[in-house]
Formats: C-alpha cells, sequence, structure tokens
C-alpha cells in the first residue's frame, strides 16, 4: 500500500482558511499550481472560487482541482470558519499520456460530479487502488462521513495520511536519482546549447519526467531556475564566439540558441558588466569586424533598454516601464520596435510562463496593466503621420472574454489613423456591438477573442447584424491569438487581420 503512495509525491495540509470573500478582489488572490489538488472541507463552510465562480462549500465537499486551474478557499464572511484537508499529486511522468488516455473526475459535491480534473489514467487508477483499500478499513468507523457524501474518494481522504509516513520522500529532499536526472539535464544543456529548441520541457521529455517536477529538483540542486543556467551557459558560449570567431553579434545570437537580441544584449551586460561589442574589443582578437563606431553602442543602450522594458513589464512594474519607454523614445528608438521587441516581447515571456504554470493569474494581471501603460505612452508615437481618415468603429473583447490588451492596441492603431472609435471594453454581447453601430452609425463593428472558447460569439454578432437588418451597411472586422482568415470566411465576417497595424489599415480601407 505505501508503495502505491510513494510513487506518487504527495503532500498533505490541513489549513484555515483566513480572506473572506470579496467578488471584486478574488481573482486578486486565486492561484495555479503545479500541483493537482484534492480538496476535502472538514469544518465550517464557505466558498471555493474556481476561475470565475464562486462555488458555495460546506463539510464534506470534495474538490479536486488539476494544476492549470488557478483557485482558492475563501471565507463567505468574518464570523465563519472553514478549515480544508488538502493532499497534493505532482503528476508523475505518466502526465505525458494523450488527452484520450486521461480520465475525467469531478468535483463530488452532494452527489453530483462537476467535471473540474484531468486526472491521467495511471494516477486515477493509483488513487483508486487506494481508496478501495481504505474504504473496506474504515468504513465501519467513519460511517457519518459516508453520509455526508457518497464519494470513495472521501474514504481516501480521511485516513490516507496514515499511509503517508516517514517512509515516504519529503518533497524538499532530493533523491540521488533525482541527482543523477539533473546530472543528465545539465550534460544534455552543455552539449547542446546551441539548439534553440532546447527548453525545459524537451529536456524533460527527452529523459521522461514531467516538466513541473525537473523544474523543481533542478532549482532545488543546482540553485539555480532552469532557464537561468540555460541562458548562463549560453552567454558563456557567446563570450567564446565573440573571442574566437568572425561571426557578427546577430550570427552568434543564433549560433547560441537564442532568437531575442535585446535580451542577449541586456543579459550578456548583467553577466559579463560590459556589452557584446565591449568584450570582443577588449580581448583584442576581433577580426576586422567590429566597428568602433559610436552608433554601435548606440544601438546596444536602446537593445538594453528594450530588454529592461521586457522584464520590467514580466515584473508587473508598470511605472518604471512608463519611464523606460520614454527613455527609449528619447534614446531615438522606433516605436514599433518599442512595441514588439520590448513590451510584446515581454508579454509573450508571461503569455509562455503562464502557459507553463511558472506564473499566476495575479502575475499576468500586473504584466498587462504595465503593458497597457508603456503602450499609452506609444501612442502618440505610433500614430501615423499627416493621418486624415475620418469614420466611426465600434470595438469590444466578445462576451465571455476579458482579455483586453490587443483589443486597445487595435483600438490605439485606428485612433492613429484619424478613426473615432467606440471602445465597448471586454465581455461584449452581439446584441451590444449591433445596438452600438446601429445609435452611433458605426461603419465597422471590430471583434476581438483570445479564447477558443468565447471566439464563437463571432459568428453570433455576424447573425445579430443580419437579424437587425444592418449587415450590408455594416463591416464586421474579427482577429485576436485564435482567430484566422479560414475561421473569418467561415462565420461570413468581412475581414481578419493578424495584428493591431493592419486592422487600422483595414479599417480605415473600409470607412473610406
Ligand atoms: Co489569459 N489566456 N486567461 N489571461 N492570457 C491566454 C489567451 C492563453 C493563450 C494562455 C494560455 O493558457 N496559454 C489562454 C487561452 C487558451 C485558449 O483558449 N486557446 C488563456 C486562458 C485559458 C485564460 C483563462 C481562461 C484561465 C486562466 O486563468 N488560466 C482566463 C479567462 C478569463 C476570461 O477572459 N474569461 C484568463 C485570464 C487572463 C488574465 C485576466 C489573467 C489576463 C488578461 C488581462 C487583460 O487582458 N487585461 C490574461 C492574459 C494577459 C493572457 C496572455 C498571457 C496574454 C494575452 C495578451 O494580452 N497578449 C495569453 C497568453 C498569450 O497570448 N501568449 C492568455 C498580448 C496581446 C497584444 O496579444 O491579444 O493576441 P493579442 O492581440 C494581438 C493580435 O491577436 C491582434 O492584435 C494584437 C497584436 O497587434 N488582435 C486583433 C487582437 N484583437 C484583434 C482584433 C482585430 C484584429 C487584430 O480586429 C478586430
Amino acid at each position: 500500500m505505501a508503495n502505491d503512495v510513494s510513487n506518487l509525491i504527495v503532500y498533505h495540509e490541513i489549513f484555515s482558511c483566513e480572506k473572506v470573500y470579496e467578488p471584486e478582489k478574488a481573482w486578486m488572490d486565486i492561484q495555479t499550481h503545479d500541483y493537482f489538488e484534492i480538496s476535502m472541507v472538514i469544518a465550517g463552510n464557505g466558498i471555493n472560487c474556481v476561475l470565475d465562480q464562486a462555488i458555495p462549500c460546506k463539510v464534506g465537499d470534495i474538490f479536486i482541482t488539476p494544476s492549470n486551474i488557478p483557485h482558492r478557499f475563501f471565507l463567505e464572511n468574518e464570523i465563519e470558519t472553514l478549515t480544508v484537508r488538502q493532499l497534493r499529486f505532482f503528476p508523475d511522468k505518466d502526465d505525458s499520456v494523450s488527452e484520450k488516455l486521461r480520465y475525467c473526475n469531478g468535483l463530488f459535491k452532494d452527489g453530483s460530479v462537476t467535471a473540474y480534473a484531468m486526472l491521467n489514467k495511471s494516477m486515477f487508477e493509483k488513487i483508486r487502488s487506494l481508496f478501495d483499500t481504505i474504504e473496506k478499513e474504515i468504513s465501519e468507523k467513519r460511517q457519518s462521513w459516508q453520509n455526508a457524501v457518497s464519494s470513495n474518494l472521501l474514504l481516501m481522504l480521511i485516513d490516507v495520511e496514515r499511509y503517508i509516513d516517514s517512509s515516504i520522500k519529503n518533497i524538499s529532499s532530493v533523491s540521488p536519482k533525482e541527482w543523477s536526472v539533473v546530472l543528465t539535464a545539465i550534460e544534455i544543456i552543455k552539449n547542446n546549447c546551441s539548439n534553440a529548441d532546447l527548453t525545459l520541457g524537451s529536456i524533460s521529455e527527452t529523459i521522461g519526467i514531467s516538466k513541473a517536477h525537473m523544474s523543481r529538483i533542478f532549482q532545488e540542486l543546482t540553485g539555480k531556475r532552469f532557464t537561468e543556467y540555460l541562458r548562463s551557459v549560453r552567454i558563456e558560449y557567446s563570450c567564446r564566439l565573440l573571442r574566437e570567431s568572425e561571426l557578427t553579434i546577430e550570427e552568434i545570437v543564433k549560433e547560441c540558441g537564442l532568437r531575442d537580441l535585446p535580451s542577449f544584449y541586456k543579459n550578456f551586460n548583467s553577466h559579463m558588466g560590459m556589452t557584446p561589442n565591449e568584450y570582443r574589443q577588449s580581448t583584442k582578437l576581433t577580426h576586422g569586424k567590429t566597428n568602433k563606431n559610436s552608433n554601435i553602442f548606440k544601438g546596444e543602450k536602446i537593445m538594453v533598454l528594450l530588454c529592461d522594458i521586457s522584464e520590467n513589464l514580466q515584473k508587473g512594474k508598470a511605472k518604471i516601464v512608463k519611464e523606460l519607454v520614454q527613455q527609449a523614445i528619447n534614446e531615438g528608438a522606433d516605436p514599433n520596435q518599442i512595441l514588439n521587441d520590448g513590451l510584446l516581447a515581454g508579454m509573450s515571456v508571461i503569455g509562455e510562463k503562464f502557459k507553463n504554470n511558472e506564473i499566476y493569474v495575479p502575475e499576468v494581471l500586473v504584466a498587462a496593466r504595465a503593458m497597457n501603460m508603456g503602450a499609452q505612452i506609444l501612442k502618440p508615437y505610433l500614430a501615423a503621420n499627416g493621418v486624415v481618415a475620418t469614420g466611426k468603429v465600434c470595438i469590444g473583447t466578445v462576451q465571455g472574454d476579458l482579455h483586453d490588451i490587443g483589443k486597445n492596441l487595435v483600438k490605439m492603431m485606428m485612433e492613429g489613423k484619424g478613426l473615432e472609435v467606440v471602445d465597448l471594453g471586454t465581455d461584449v454581447s452581439p446584441e451590444m456591438f449591433v445596438q452600438t453601430a446601429i445609435e452611433q452609425n458605426c461603419q465597422v463593428i471590430c471583434c476581438s477573442a483570445l479564447l477558443t472558447t468565447t471566439m464563437g460569439v463571432m459568428e453570433e454578432v455576424v447573425k445579430a447584424a443580419e437579424a437587425a437588418g444592418i449587415r450590408d451597411k455594416v463591416k464586421i472586422m474579427v482577429g485576436g491569438a485564435p482567430v484566422s482568415q479560414e475561421y473569418c470566411d467561415e462565420i461570413g465576417a468581412d475581414c481578419y487581420t493578424v495584428d493591431a497595424a493592419s486592422a487600422a489599415d483595414a479599417a480605415v480601407e473600409f470607412c473610406k
């Protein structure tokens, strides 16, 4: 039995909730983790906030929450109490099994099951084998609990702590087997650092261990995060190339498996205390390719600034981002470059980390705020010169979708082209788009969507415009990460553009 448990890495905790649920602020507190949890309410009652749903919970309720769902338990009010018993499982390597093999388990509440969790098959089997045995052992003693919830999982939760004994690995101690895993990873990094596709995910897959597990033991053993370590190996390699080769900086960046010039400049600077060109000159082994022209250093300064923008955006430091954007403009950086290589580069790192559960909703939100504030500074500089276009459009993020950064950029670019833009915000219903277009005489309706689950609303906007009899008077533009030209054609919208600048150009054409 104990063997079964030790194959999973399990945390067990009983905690009392302290935070009172505040609908307006809950999103700031909910978090995603890299483990999945089975939680049982063992005393009191309260709220389990899962994504944007506030689910009332009481003694005996069980929630299974997978690793990528932001959630948190709250008190309903100050006088209530809520105590939760929680098991956390780190998905083992079998977590990489295909979606098809995943079993859907769920939230067991009053006998009903609402799916929230995707457990993989092997994990499910292990859990099941556990509670079968436990159920047999304790069914007589725990009659009252059985009455509370008719779920075998409950039985597992009640006494599973007995099986989590000292023989089971402590989460913070790393076994010899894990040592060898990390050493293998280091070997792979050193031998393949010029491969741009080398990531925590690819190495974990090669070794056959989950990404979350690799990330944890790597940091525990090396004292460095995986990405930090990989970066330092690449910088060391770039130093060698700067010293010994005639490659240009761009070529070196590529050769070192790096894609992004600004962050190379920035990282190089913080590792070596000088810019790559300065380093090359200082080694006196340059081969005539290095130009002492101060423009190189000016360019390097801008690169470092762009990287600072990206990094501070990732940390959510909105005020600093604003200042840095202004500084980059003063240094003569191209506003589009500031947008793409500074702000959007930072946002794309945030997106990647968010996807990999390295950061959670609150971090993404503060980064989004910094992005919006930086973009505000850029706004007048992004506006096209000598703008004469006129016309009126309405724009919004479709119903069910709260992402507004892309929509705000599109709005900004359109205003830069001289168009009047009615901003409907986020979570906009098809009716609201159409009603606004009618009441405000808009020539174009612009719909943005970032979720695959909400892009379908765009089709409803097209249908609502048809039903209202304005389809021939108004153009419908669609965009956002999951949207494509194919989808635009399929739903009968008029135009899809991939980014904000081309959206503005297209809207100007429609308004002519
Ligand atoms: Co969320 N989110 N998010 N998120 N979020 C994504 C979109 C996601 C890809 C992250 C991931 O898991 N990898 C994923 C969607 C998966 C999918 O459906 N395919 C996701 C998810 C799942 C969620 C939640 C459901 C759950 C969660 O928390 N895990 C939840 C949903 C809430 C809701 O909307 N109901 C959620 C919540 C949030 C935050 C609130 C935390 C925050 C939004 C804050 C805000 O917008 N104020 C957030 C963010 C910031 C992101 C990521 C990290 C960044 C999105 C962004 O702003 N990109 C995103 C991951 C990613 O994209 N890598 C992610 C920068 C922006 C400039 O790009 O909007 O694409 P974009 O705009 C582009 C183009 O698409 C185009 O122009 C812009 C560039 O010039 N464009 C148009 C946009 N609209 C256009 C309209 C046009 C033309 C072009 O014509 C009309």
